[in-house]
């Protein structure tokens, strides 16, 4: 091919590829325009780039530079297209898109609010010095009762009261060796300390089972948060003031905390927490100074160090905040009841 011939064909390609950049106006017609000029296969440059072999070996050098300089000219108004079409966002805006229109709502999934409320509390405890901390939900009754002071004869062991499993690896028949759903967060604090020497300062948010029957306050599974701060010289006052600050950061404003005695084999004294709420006092859980059976079974030395534990009801707090009567409703997985959080 004559070099005339072949330089005439380059110059054609590119006015009619910056014309059809320039013209476009819609991702299609980009794309269009991309495919017929700069597609790798059969694009119009690449059709006369193959053309170059029969030009006369004198000519190839010109003829290779003026190859090179179209290919930028014709990418360089494809860059530009691009652009002008995506603001510099890299997405190209539907030409009848009417940026001054009204906004419309649009409904994206949500957190569930027992994940919104977990968050929450994590929040709050993390601003007051609490790390979270975690534990299986299928447990050794060691971690579940025994580290707690729960004796083999004790009541709360019932099989009644507990979810217990056989898991696979379970060579014996033994019941005392059974697994089972954790009954309690509780767990969590024999574990943290097993593996952390003290001062410990953490929260627990997680699932609980137990097999009561479900009602309006109830639910077979449940999630409680527990905390444990235990340090030199931790008391009751502390638990007192962690309570009220943490009462005052989730509900808002003085609300009134009262603690009322109570049992727990793993804490003495033991307490349970209540909060003043829409006019009524509302149990929110238990708590108690960390009984010095427990520090020992997981080798800390009662006589240095002391601390305080509490375990709160998820659900309640979540259900007291939002006005929730009902806690099967939080488990029914009802859309138009979810929508409200
Ligand atoms: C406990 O579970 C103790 N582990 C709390 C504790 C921790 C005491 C650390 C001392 C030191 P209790 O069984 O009371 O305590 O449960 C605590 C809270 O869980 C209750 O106050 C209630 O808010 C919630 N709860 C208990 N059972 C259910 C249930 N079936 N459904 C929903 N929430 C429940």
């Amino acid at each position: 091919m004559p070099l005339a011939e072949f330089l005439e064909a380059l110059e054609s390609t590119a006015t009619d590829a910056v014309q059809a950049f320039n013209d476009a106006n819609s991702n299609e017609t980009l794309e269009t325009a991309r495919v017929e000029f700069l597609g790798a296969k059969n694009g119009r440059l690449k059709t006369v780039q193959k053309q170059m072999g029969t030009v006369e070996n004198d000519n190839k050098k010109t003829a290779g530079q003026k190859l090179n300089e179209t290919k930028q000219q014709i990418q360089s108004a494809f860059e530009d297209a691009k652009n002008r079409l995506t603001g510099g966002t890299g997405v190209i805006r539907d030409p009848n898109f009417d940026a001054t229109l009204p906004g419309r709502l649009f409904r994206v999934g949500r957190l569930h609010p027992i994940t919104q409320t977990i968050e929450e509390l994590k929040d709050i405890m993390g601003r007051l010095g609490f790390t979270t901390a975690g534990g299986p939900e299928i447990e050794d009754q060691f971690h579940n009762f025994n580290a707690l002071n729960i004796p083999e004869s004790h009541p709360a062991r019932d099989p009644l009261d507990n979810f217990y499993i056989r898991v696979a690896e379970q060579t014996t028949d033994s019941d005392d060796n059974l697994m089972l759903l954790r009954s309690q967060t509780s767990t969590v604090q024999i574990r943290v300390m097993e593996n952390t020497p003290p001062p410990v300062r953490i929260i627990s948010l997680g699932r609980v089972y137990r097999p009561d029957t479900a009602d309006a306050t109830h639910y077979p599974m449940f999630h409680q948060m527990e905390g444990l701060w235990v340090d030199t010289n931790v008391t009751l006052a502390d638990l007192k003031t962690v309570l009220q600050l943490f009462a005052t950061n989730y509900l808002g404003g003085s609300v009134p905390v009262r603690i009322r005695p109570s049992f727990f084999p793993f804490t003495e004294p033991s307490v349970e927490a209540d909060y003043f709420w829409d006019g009524r006092w509302v149990e929110f859980g238990g708590a108690g100074v960390v009984d010095p059976n427990v520090l020992k079974a997981v080798g800390y030395d009662p006589e240095k160090v002391s601390g305080f534990a509490f375990g709160l009801g998820v659900e309640r707090l979540c259900m007291i905040r939002h006005q929730i009567k009902d806690i099967r409703d939080l488990f029914t997985n009802e859309v138009r009841f979810l929508h409200q959080f």
